[in-house]
């Protein structure tokens, strides 16, 4: 029998294999199927399961002993629920609620209802709340600048004009940080039909002319030529302001637009031409910053002004110290141009990032699990997390308020991953010693599970029943459990409605739903949402039945800000003034140095044009692996089939390679005053001198205690990476910006341990 299940990467159609034991297939309905999910039945993938709830042994005993390096001991079920609800009724009753941290970061799995951030947080708000995160390691600096001076990113994400459009009416597209096909693998909830491989090839047969602005050469495939600038890293706020003052100095600003759609233009100007500053910001002065040519910065200025031309960032601009200049440069230079609103023109923030910018699919509210009220009013950005640990009572700055660290006791994580997805990993297993009792919930024996007081046993997706469906995609898809549980794993609602149970909170969390009525309950709630949106989805019973329910594509063709272009009084955008912001007041009287009123090239800690590239002269991408998502099915054949000697591959220019003696293939080791790591190296000139790419995901592996001066094993970039606020304004993750040094490992180099099952202790007493 044929059913179908929805991971982030894709839908996979569950079939047969042979013996009769089931397998994955490519799901009919994809164009551009992804490969990452393939193999995740496979042995290398189970045998890393938690199958057991495991403690701690110096937690379980009391004994003390430290994260990281402790043994596991297996326990039962009714021991592990009442040991994990005693420690949250001790936590409750001692420092009350503000002392347990639930932000619970991460993807999870794409299921709806199963979605494992939102179950722990219902959970936490029904015993009474819980220190919450705000924004995300995506869009840190994004999500807090935009609202400011144009919109929301979920508004624009959702509103892209889509790739159809832009085909027939762009004539020049320059993506800084090119489109790479490899992030559009994914979307959150299910990127079911992967577009932007045939999107980009079609624009490119329709005459659409690419320039990628990039460090590296290929993060763009169209099928046809396509220009590359590569630019330093972190400095194309520096390129983008010096192409808005060619067009100023040219006199081609469109001034009917900023007088019409946008405030501030004239605070901005002076800036600009260096009349405030002494220093214009003009090719010549971003062409020493950036390394692109001022010929070559000119010209492009006076193409852009002539034809019509989207502009696109990738979202890893502003995943770096200042990473909310790029992003406002960005709009600063396409209002100038004046073709925000127009088909083809204007600017994208993120094409490619994930499959869901520039879809032409209808919008509707999905089904989705209320997550109830938080009492606790306590938060931090997500990614200060080492921070608050380390610093209990310290102030922060975060939006233009001040606020305090709390004082954590309980951390509880239930589908995320922070020692992969957080920076200076050291530095996090420094912090992560401070708190009384650490709660994690995993599926596989993670860095994460590792380093937990109790772990339990998480069921996977294709364990249980539940609903796929993301922004922008054309389908939902009736995910039907397809294996019996690895082990004694359990659903996290059903280890959620136990502790309930226990604390008395039951009918608070479950309101006395099976998973079986939750489904249909969130279910028919989309449905009423989509019917106001005027997509009809069939009755629940059918809808499973079929296992697949298509939302029509919408007729109309997305053009992002076309109403407000139209009429800005009749549309105004939320920010303060109604229009977009050249310069923002509000950001003004924040006060904050580190982001001023508008758009500035802003001088960093790490960066190649800095005094630190003296003694760490590379440049550290530490982008997304195309071969997985995040830390996600590391342990799969299709992942480490992607490694250089069972490591992640580092690629290195080759005249960074030869000066250093580094060959193809060589293990080599990357460092800085953070960390080191091994990695294994590749050689291509698709990289520019100067610069070094690690994606993220290689499971944490630091040296053991016996030689705490060794380098991580695997290939995680994150102990290389800095641990700081992109700004006082968004205080966002900035893990772009770090710089390293490489060299040749000689002799025998320690193999990655952690993709070994862990061995359990016997317990004592
Ligand atoms: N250096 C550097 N670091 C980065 C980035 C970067 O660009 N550079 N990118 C950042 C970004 S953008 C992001 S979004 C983060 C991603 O960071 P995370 O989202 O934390 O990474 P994942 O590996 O997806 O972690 C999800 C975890 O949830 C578990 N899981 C999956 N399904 C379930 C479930 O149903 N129940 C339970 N209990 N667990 C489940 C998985 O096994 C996995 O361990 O990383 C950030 N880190
Ligand atoms: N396969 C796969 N896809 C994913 C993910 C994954 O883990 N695996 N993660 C998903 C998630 S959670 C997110 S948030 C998105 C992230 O999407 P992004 O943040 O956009 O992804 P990155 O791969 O970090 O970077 C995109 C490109 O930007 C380039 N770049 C880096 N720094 C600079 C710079 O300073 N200037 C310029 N011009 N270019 C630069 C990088 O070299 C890279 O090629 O990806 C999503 N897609
Ligand atoms: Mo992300």
């Amino acid at each position: 029998m044929r059913h179908l299940t929805a991971t982030h990467w894709g839908v996979y159609e569950v079939e047969a294999g042979a013996g009769g034991a089931p397998a994955l297939r490519p799901f009919a309905g994809d164009p551009a199927p992804s490969p990452i999910g393939l193999d995740a039945l496979g042995e290398e993938v189970a045998r890393l399961r938690v199958r057991r709830p495991a403690a701690r042994r110096g937690w379980l005993e009391g004994t003390g002993g430290r994260r990281g390096d402790d043994d596991f001991v297996e326990i039962g079920w009714d021991e592990a629920l009442d040991r994990v609800a005693a420690a949250l009724a001790r936590v409750r009753a001692a420092h009350g609620n503000e002392a347990i941290f639930g932000g619970s970061y991460g993807w999870s799995s794409a299921g709806r209802f199963h979605h494992a951030q939102s179950q722990v947080h219902r959970f936490l708000n029904a015993i009474g709340g819980y220190v919450r995160s705000v924004d995300t390691y995506s869009l840190g600096a994004a999500r807090v600048l935009m609202p400011h001076i144009v919109a929301p990113m979920e508004e624009l994400m959702v509103s892209h004009t889509s790739w159809d459009v832009i085909a027939d009416h762009t004539k020049l597209f320059v993506c800084f940080g090119g489109i790479p096909a490899k992030n559009a693998q994914v979307s959150s909830g299910g990127a079911m039909e992967h577009r932007i491989p045939g999107a980009l090839r079609r624009a490119a047969e329709a005459g659409v002319r690419f320039v990628n602005v990039s460090p590296v050469r290929d993060d763009i495939d169209t099928g046809g030529p396509v220009e590359w600038i590569p630019i330093r890293p972190n400095t194309d706020a520096a390129l983008l302001l010096a192409l808005a003052h060619t067009i100023h100095a040219d006199g081609r600003h469109d001034r009917d637009f900023l007088a019409r759609c946008c405030a501030g233009f004239e605070r901005f100007v002076p800036y600009l031409t260096g009349a405030a500053d002494g220093q214009p910001k003009d090719a010549a002065w971003a062409a020493a910053i950036t390394e692109v040519p001022a010929e070559r910065i000119v010209a492009l200025a006076r193409e852009m002004a002539s034809t019509r031309t989207m502009l696109n960032a990738s979202w890893s601009l502003q995943r770096a110290e200042h990473g909310e200049q790029p992003y406002w440069a960005l709009v600063t230079l396409a209002s100038m141009l004046g073709q925000i609103g127009l088909p083809g023109g204007g600017f994208g923030v993120g094409y490619g990032a994930t499959n869901l910018m520039g879809s032409p699919n209808a919008r509707f509210g999905g089904p989705t699990l209320n997550q109830g009220r938080n009492a606790v009013r306590a938060f931090i950005p997500v990614a200060r997390i080492a921070d608050m640990l380390l610093n209990p009572g310290a102030p922060f700055e975060y939006n233009g308020g001040r606020h305090a660290y709390p004082d954590i006791r309980l951390i509880y994580w239930a589908g995320g991953n922070p020692f992969h997805h957080h920076q200076d990993l050291h530095r996090l297993a420094e912090a992560w010693q401070r708190p009384q009792t650490i709660i994690v919930h995993e599926q596989f024996w993670t860095a994460t599970a590792r380093r937990a007081d109790i772990v339990l046993p998480a069921t996977t997706s294709l364990e249980r029943d539940d609903i796929g469906f993301a922004n922008g995609e054309r389908h939902l898809i009736a995910m039907k459990r397809a294996v019996p549980p690895a082990g004694e794993a359990r659903d996290d609602f059903a280890i959620f409605a136990a502790l309930a149970q226990r604390l008395g909170a039951a009918a608070a969390y479950t309101e006395n739903r099976s998973e079986a009525d939750w489904l249909r309950a969130i279910y028919d709630d989309s449905r009423v949402r989509a019917k106001q949106a005027g997509i009809e989805l069939p009755a629940f019973d059918d809808f499973w039945r079929a296992g697949i329910a298509t939302v029509g594509a919408r007729n109309a063709r997305p053009v992002m800000l076309e109403a407000f272009r139209g009429d800005p009084a009749a549309h105004p955008l939320k920010t303060p003034s109604g229009r977009i912001e050249i310069f923002s007041e509000r950001i003004a009287g924040f006060g904050a140095a580190d982001c001023p009123g508008h758009a500035a090239w802003l001088d960093k800690v790490e960066w190649l044009g800095g005094a630190a590239a003296r003694r760490f002269p590379l440049h550290l991408l530490s982008d997304q692996p195309s071969t997985r998502l995040h830390s996600q099915l590391d342990h799969s054949a299709h992942s480490r089939a992607g490694k250089v000697a069972g490591r992640q591959p580092i690629t290195l220019n080759p005249a960074d390679a030869a000066a250093r003696g580094i060959g193809p293939g060589d293990t080599v080791r990357v460092f800085n005053d953070r960390g080191a790591c091994l990695a294994g190296a590749v050689v291509s000139d698709a990289v520019r001198r100067g610069v070094v790419r690690l994606s993220t995901g290689a499971w944490f592996d630091p040296a053991p205690a016996d030689d705490p001066a060794g380098p991580e094993r695997s290939g995680n970039p994150n102990v290389l990476t800095r641990d700081a606020g992109s700004s006082r304004l968004a205080q966002g993750c900035s893990a772009q910006s770090c710089l390293v040094e490489v060299e040749a490992w000689r002799g025998p180099a320690p193999a990655p341990r952690v993709y070994d099952p862990p061995r359990f202790a016997a317990r004592s007493s």
